[in-house]
């Protein structure tokens, strides 16, 4: 039998300083703990121990130069968590925020979210501490390239495919394909968010943001109320953020709020029109990493060094990066009468953020649920490459669609608390977590 606090130290004494791994870990095994215990199967099997290590993590040493003539050196890393159920699978960020640490968290989420869209992927993630801040097109290009050169010896069509993440777009995926193909001579499906006419997906760059909003569409129909006419706050200005405001607004929602590390937009307006979303995109490649342009361009307020989530809204959507809802922003959103929150990043809401929602029975769902949707793509691309076929932007988001419905349904199956209250949370990581320890279960050790 296994008991929570002590596995926790366990595992706090194998990964030290890695409190984002420990984080997530806490809150995968708190949810599962007792279906383990109960299974005398997963016991003998150690599926805690085994689920919990990855099974390899490359460091590798990236040299670049920038527009100065100088050499600059970074690291690389890729967390290859568990391939039980198909390839390792995951994006790749470059941020100043990486550490090994943090892509450990991020491929351990990994493997769960891509366990619940129902295709067959494996959990991975990787990057660099490159910051692309303030650095120039040409020093991008540079630095991927030079990224791509060691990464390309650990992945494959059938072994480990990345993606994007926060820092990494469709510039650098084009720039990670191009050296892959030069080292290789393959053009292979070994990258998803490729430009589409290079082999990648329809809807693929909107598919993060399209399916959280699919999948907030359902849960407020668990409430018997309509998404339509809600007031919602976004966090983030990037692609995520990006797609998720189409749809919200598609959806006859409106999204108040924009954030960057500067601060925060309000628009009341709404963030609602072509111009509007075309500008985010130019703001997120200039690589300087500010909202404040936004308001400056379109007459909306700016709040600097602050977070959206003490506006009154119905709907709250972390689309930036991990703990950015903290349990004050959490407190102030209730206060504020929040039906629901969304996380849109990877853990945007720390755990005392969700435990807090959880027990005042708002609803709260997690990122490897309602974020699954740009994976989810990524895997439809994944299997158009293998066949050597394109599907309509129609006939992806139709699969999407009701990808996210299946994600949803998981989720109150493994969630229904006996009082009626829907803790997708915990519905997300029992329904992920069965599918993975039941596939290592059967392939054995
Ligand atoms: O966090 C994520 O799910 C991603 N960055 C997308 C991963 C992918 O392989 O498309």
């Amino acid at each position: 039998m296994y008991q929570l606090d002590s596995f926790i130290s366990y595992l706090e004494r194998k990964n030290p300083a890695e409190p984002e791994f420990i984080e997530a870990a806490k809150e995968v095994l708190s949810s599962v703990i007792d279906v383990v215990n109960d299974n005398p199967y997963y016991l003998k099997n150690r599926v805690l121990e085994r689920i919990t290590e990855p099974d390899r993590v490359v460091s590798f040493k990236v040299e670049w130069e920038n527009d100065e003539g100088e050499i600059n050196v970074n690291r690389g890393w890729r967390v290859q968590f568990n391939n039980a159920l198909g390839p390792y699978k995951g994006g790749l960020r470059f941020h100043s925020s990486v550490t090994e640490g943090s892509l450990k968290f991020l491929a351990f989420e990994q493997i769960f979210k891509n366990s619940l869209t129902g295709l067959p992927m494996g959990g991975g993630k990787g990057g660099s501490d490159f910051s692309p801040k303030g650095k120039s097109d040409d020093e991008i290009r540079r630095f991927t390239k030079a990224f791509m050169r060691e990464l390309y010896k650990y992945i494959g069509p059938d072994m480990d495919v990345p993606a994007g993440d926060i820092g990494v777009g469709s510039r650098e995926i084009g720039y990670l394909f191009g050296e892959y193909k030069r080292l290789t001579g393959r053009h292979e499906g070994v990258l998803t968010g490729k430009g589409i006419g290079y082999g990648g997906s329809e809807t693929r760059a909107e598919a993060t943001g399209y399916g959280a909003l699919y999948f907030a569409r359902e849960m407020l129909s668990d409430m018997g109320v309509s998404i339509s006419g809600k007031r919602i706050a976004l966090s983030g200005f990037g692609n995520v953020a990006w797609g998720a405001a189409m749809k919200a607004t598609e959806m006859g929602a409106k999204v108040v709020t924009l954030s960057g590390p500067d601060g925060y937009v309000l628009d009341e307006d709404g963030v609602s029109t072509k111009e509007k979303w075309a500008y985010m995109l130019s703001l997120r490649s200039s690589n300087q990493d500010v909202v404040e342009p936004y308001a400056h361009k379109f007459g909306a307020k700016f709040f600097p060094g602050k977070k959206p989530w003490c506006e009154k809204v119905d709907l709250a959507l972390p689309c930036a990066i991990q703990n950015e809802l903290l349990l004050e922003d959490a407190k102030m959103l209730k206060e504020n009468g929040v039906k629901a929150v969304v996380e849109v990043s990877n853990m945007g809401c720390s755990n005392e953020a969700s435990d807090y929602l959880i027990r005042n029975h708002i609803p709260f769902a997690p990122g490897k649920a309602a974020n699954a949707g740009g994976v989810a793509v990524s895997g439809l691309e994944m299997s158009q490459n293998a066949g050597h076929i394109f599907w309509s932007g129609r006939e992806v988001d139709d699969r999407l669609c009701v990808i996210m419905k299946n994600i949803h349904a998981s989720c109150l199956k493994e969630g229904m608390d006996a009082d009626g209250y829907i803790n997708y949370r915990k519905g997300a990581n029992i329904a992920g977590f069965k599918k993975v320890a039941d596939a290592m279960c059967a392939l054995g050790y």
